[in-house]
């Protein structure tokens, strides 16, 4: 993994740290360091969720423009679906995922944020994908999961203007789900999926995974998906015991395994 990303891990929780000041410009360095990141949080089992942090003063100002501008039409070629890959590579974390959004998560910094399951914003912080003014379009998910997220004309709004968004008009639209004084950004995103250690997660990881692909499918297929993965679920140890302890002791918490 490369010095630009670090995934610490704590108490359950895994904080995938970009660190690569004074923006965080995603280089192809960072996109590469994100992708082993993910792999790794989504393959260790001390791992229960994820925060993805940029540091406190911001998330990422978006792709590296300086190493962009010297591509030719076939580098992007090349190297496009490596773009897309580290935002896929979030998104298919069968875990919970939230972004602590502090500063700019501009361009692919929000496309970072969107491809996480929750988003926690400063109150200053600013949103934005504003690669029109740069006379290209969104192209790690923006066009994709942002309006999905906050559906078509918001998305069109903010993808075709390339207008910046203030942490209130963000939280308005359902582009961020909480939003919190600066200071209380990485510890409120943190609290929100350190629930999750210690948690049945393979059931946690079939829910994950009926939402997001029934969301690609029509309703029958959903459907379908969703019985699959929860007949799946009776193969696992943590079924039996969240239904044995609620038989014998009520209500749980169950003593989940993970297993
Ligand atoms: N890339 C490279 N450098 C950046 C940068 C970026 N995205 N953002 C900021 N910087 C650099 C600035 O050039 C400046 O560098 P020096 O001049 O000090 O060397 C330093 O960071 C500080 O920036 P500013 O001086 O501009 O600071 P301000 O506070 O005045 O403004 C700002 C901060 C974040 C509002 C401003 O820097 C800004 O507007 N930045 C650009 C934001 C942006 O347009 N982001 C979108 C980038 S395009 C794809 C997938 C994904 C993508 C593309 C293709 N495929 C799958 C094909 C993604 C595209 C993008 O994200």
């Amino acid at each position: 993994m490369t010095e630009l990303v670090r995934l610490e891990v704590e108490g359950g929780v895994g904080t995938i740290r970009l660190d690569r000041p004074p923006m965080n410009a995603l280089n192809a360095e960072i996109q590469h360091g994100l992708i082993a990141a993910c792999r790794e949080a989504s393959e260790r089992a001390d791992v229960a969720a994820v925060v993805v942090w940029g540091g406190e003063k911001v998330f990422a100002a978006g792709a590296d423009i300086k190493q962009m501008e010297a591509m030719s039409y076939t580098d992007m070629v090349d190297h496009s679906a490596l773009l897309q890959d580290f935002t896929r590579a979030l998104a298919g974390i069968p875990k919970p995922t939230v972004a602590a959004i502090t500063g700019y998560a501009l361009g692919g910094g929000c496309e970072v944020a969107l491809a996480c399951d929750w988003r926690v914003a400063a109150d200053d912080a600013t949103l934005g994908q504003p690669e029109v003014t740069l006379g290209i379009i969104p192209g790690a998910g923006g066009t994709q999961r942002l309006a999905r997220l906050v559906g078509p004309a918001k998305a069109k709004d903010l993808v075709f203007s390339g207008r910046f968004v203030g942490a209130e008009e963000a939280l308005a639209i359902g582009l961020v789900d909480r939003v919190v004084p600066a200071a209380e950004v990485y510890d409120t995103a943190r609290e929100l999926v350190a629930r999750y250690a210690g948690g049945p997660s393979y059931a946690l990881r079939a829910a994950k995974e009926a939402i997001d692909r029934g969301l690609e499918v029509d309703l029958e297929s959903g459907l379908e998906i969703e019985r699959m993965l929860f007949s799946g679920l009776f193969a696992t140890k943590d079924r039996a015991t969240g239904m044995k302890h609620f038989v014998e002791k009520g209500k749980g918490p169950a003593p989940f395994e993970g297993a």
